[in-house]
């Protein structure tokens, strides 16, 4: 099939750089009221054609169907200072009249046997074309800033094994996720207990 690619992921680019646009926004409301923000940092991307056409074959998604079928052509990534953070994004993506979430993927609480840990909304995003109005999907990953950098790592080393770990790399990789899930545990911790310490301060001045 002869295929006009750039015209095919116009409307998956505009989605990408609008939310970026709204979310990075948000995350400097929360900045400018100087209070707690769940979001650290947004990034996003449209899936590359080749990795379109790799994931087609692989996942035997007909390019007829990538629209319905291929939920990720945009992606956004959200990455929270707290595990606590990642379900306050959720609920504020949930409540957004831009957004409508089609389904939801809980890999924070149902890790992946990879070890991989996110929070996944697939959402329907209305992007104004320029004489009609078109609803494309999005796939927003919402994580930590320690579960990014293990699944960043992982991803890139993925491509030299293409998925297929020795069983003791597999192992050794598991472990380091769940040593990058102790981590947030251990900071959310700290932070509850800097809270009550805090607290205790101002009750003693009252
Ligand atoms: P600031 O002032 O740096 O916070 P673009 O659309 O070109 O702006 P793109 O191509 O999506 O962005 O870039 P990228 O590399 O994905 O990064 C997007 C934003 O995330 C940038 O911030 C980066 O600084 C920030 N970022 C990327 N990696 C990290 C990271 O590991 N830690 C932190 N804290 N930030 C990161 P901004 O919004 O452009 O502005
Ligand atoms: P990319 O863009 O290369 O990251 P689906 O992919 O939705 O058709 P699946 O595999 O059931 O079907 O979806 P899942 O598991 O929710 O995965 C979707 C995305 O989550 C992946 O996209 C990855 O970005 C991320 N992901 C899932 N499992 C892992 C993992 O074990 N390690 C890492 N690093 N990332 C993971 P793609 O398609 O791989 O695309």
């Amino acid at each position: 099939m002869d295929r006009d690619w750039e015209l095919f992921l116009l409307p998956y680019n505009q989605t990408v750089d609008e939310l970026k646009v709204k979310l990075r926004g948000l995350r400097n409301m929360y900045l400018l009221k100087k209070e707690h923000g769940p979001i650290e940092f947004v990034t996003g991307r449209v899936k590359p054609i080749n990795s379109i056409l790799i994931k087609s074959r692989t996942r035997k998604i007909s390019l007829d169907k990538l629209e319905t079928d291929m939920e990720d052509l945009a992606g956004i990534r959200i990455m929270c200072p707290f595990v606590e953070d990642i379900y306050d994004v959720v609920e504020m993506l949930k409540s957004r009249n831009d957004l409508n979430v089609v389904y939801e993927k809980d890999y924070v609480t149902h890790k992946k046997e990879s070890g991989y840990r996110s929070y996944h909304l697939i959402c329907e995003y209305p992007v104004q074309l320029i004489d009609e109005v078109k609803v494309v999907l999005v796939e927003i990953q919402i994580r930590t800033l320690a579960m990014n950098f293990w699944a960043s790592i992982e991803h890139s080393l993925n491509y030299k094994y293409a998925g297929e770990y020795p069983t003791e790399i597999n192992d050794r990789l598991q472990k380091a996720a769940e040593s990058a899930f102790q981590l947030d545990e251990e900071m959310s911790t700290i932070r509850d207990e800097i809270k009550d310490i805090q607290a205790s301060y101002r009750f003693k001045k009252d």
